[in-house]
């Protein structure tokens, strides 16, 4: 009789009193090569993962991304450590159990290659420098091929943020691939602020770049669609005392969906809207700030709004929007610090299943659409030269004032702050 190494070791067992009578004949692979949920390192899903950033050779389909950036937040400060809360939440998440009954599909188990990419090593000490290192980190990633033969475009992206500011550096880089895309912006807030209206004596480029005014920027730089652009859930305070921030967001091109609406037209209503914005034959992008949640749903986040969507909203929601051509996706905002039972960062791992259930099920992305709206956009949106250097130039307020006559504004705000 030829004994292996665990055969001789159980029948050391058995000297013992303690054989069970196993003949153990399969590979270490068959052995050992299966997590439950509660072992293994932790990468998104238990997916494989690559130090994508490293190896410029490597091609997949989708990427799962981590970005711990939170250093242009105007509230509470956390959401550097969303990446590392939202992958400890998805770990009941496996390919082996991935099947998504709404869906129909395990997007783990499918024709596509998803890995997670590992973060982006993002300096907190230097905004400019972040916002460089993340549009080059962007562009590193969308610069090979995905694993299909299927697509000739990049593989796309799941980023887990990080504050929401992470939006720009994003659309620059989709921008040099896909043209300006159509954004589907699920948040309590704008987000379309304009840096003035965030006024401060003290001022300096990098303070314009924040998670309130990313969506401003991105409009300055042409990368938004004209008029595709979409927010849902909206139930923020405004400024001032009317709807000037409402005019602002018309400016920069986007729609409204109000939270409360859901109360009338329901789920289904909400992404019928939703869907009567958003053309079928562009390239899309979803962002969600998982303060869209209601803060019941979503404590662990920086800047809660009661009076939000439930996980079961938001989820059924991002279902009905399956057939859309979704070029990248964002989950943002989750804190963990100020999380209770892992809620807010299981609800940002469910997220990101559906987004990611959506973008294989659909399968990829084709080249046609793509052309089409490069060539299509490309007379109203010109290219700009750099879009990883934030332009150096003198930002113009929301209604074009000049430098003057907002340094003018900031005295009378000035006196209004002395007067209080
Ligand atoms: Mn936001």
């Amino acid at each position: 009789m030829k004994l292996n190494a665990v055969t001789l070791a159980i029948l050391g067992g058995c000297e013992l009193g303690l054989c069970h009578n196993v003949q153990e004949t399969g590979s270490l692979e068959d052995m050992w090569g299966q997590d439950w949920p509660f072992t293994g390192i932790q990468t998104f899903a238990h997916l494989p993962h690559e130090r994508c950033l490293l190896n410029t050779d490597l091609e997949f389909d989708v990427g799962i991304i981590g970005v711990p950036f939170d250093t242009a937040v105007s509230f509470r400060p956390g959401a550097r450590f969303g990446p590392e809360g939202i992958r400890r939440a998805s770990q009941r998440q496996t390919s082996m159990r991935g099947f998504n009954f709404r869906a129909g599909i395990n997007p783990y188990q499918n024709w596509a290659k998803v890995m997670d990419c590992g973060d982006i090593p993002v300096t907190p000490m230097d905004n400019h420098l972040a916002l460089k290192m993340m549009g080059a980190a962007y562009d590193n990633l969308l610069g090979r091929n995905s694993s299909t033969e299927k697509s000739t475009l990049p593989p796309r992206l799941v980023s887990l943020g990080g504050d929401h500011s992470i939006l720009l550096p994003i659309l620059r880089s989709l921008h040099k691939v896909y043209g300006p895309v159509s954004v589907i912006h699920f948040d309590s807030h704008l987000d379309t602020w304009a840096p003035t209206k965030y006024p401060s004596y003290w001022h300096s480029e990098e303070s314009e770049f924040t998670h309130g005014s990313m969506l401003w920027l991105a409009k300055q730089e042409g990368l938004l669609s004209e008029s595709h652009n979409v927010h849902a859930g909206l139930r923020t305070r405004l400024s001032g005392t009317d709807w000037e921030d409402y005019d602002e967001d018309d400016e920069v091109g986007f729609h409204r969906i109000q939270c409360d609406e859901i109360l009338d037209i329901g789920v289904d209503g909400m992404a019928q809207k939703i869907l009567s914005f958003v053309p079928k034959d562009v390239p899309v992008y979803i962002s969600v700030d998982i303060d869209v949640l209601d803060p019941s749903a979503a404590p662990g986040t920086g800047t809660m709004e009661v009076g939000g969507l439930l996980t079961r909203e938001l989820i059924s929601i991002l279902r009905k929007l399956e057939d859309l051509n979704i070029v990248g996706a964002d989950i943002v905002e989750v804190s963990p610090a100020y999380d209770h039972g892992d809620i807010t960062s299981l609800a940002a791992a469910q997220v990101a299943y559906e987004i990611i259930t959506s973008m294989v099920k659909k399968g990829p992305i084709e080249s046609s659409i793509v052309e089409r709206n490069k060539n299509q956009s490309s007379s109203e949106a010109p290219l700009l030269q750099d879009h990883i250097e934030r332009p150096r130039k003198v930002l113009l307020g929301p209604h074009g004032q000049s430098l003057e006559a907002l340094e003018r504004e900031q005295v009378v705000f000035d006196s209004q702050i002395s007067l209080l």
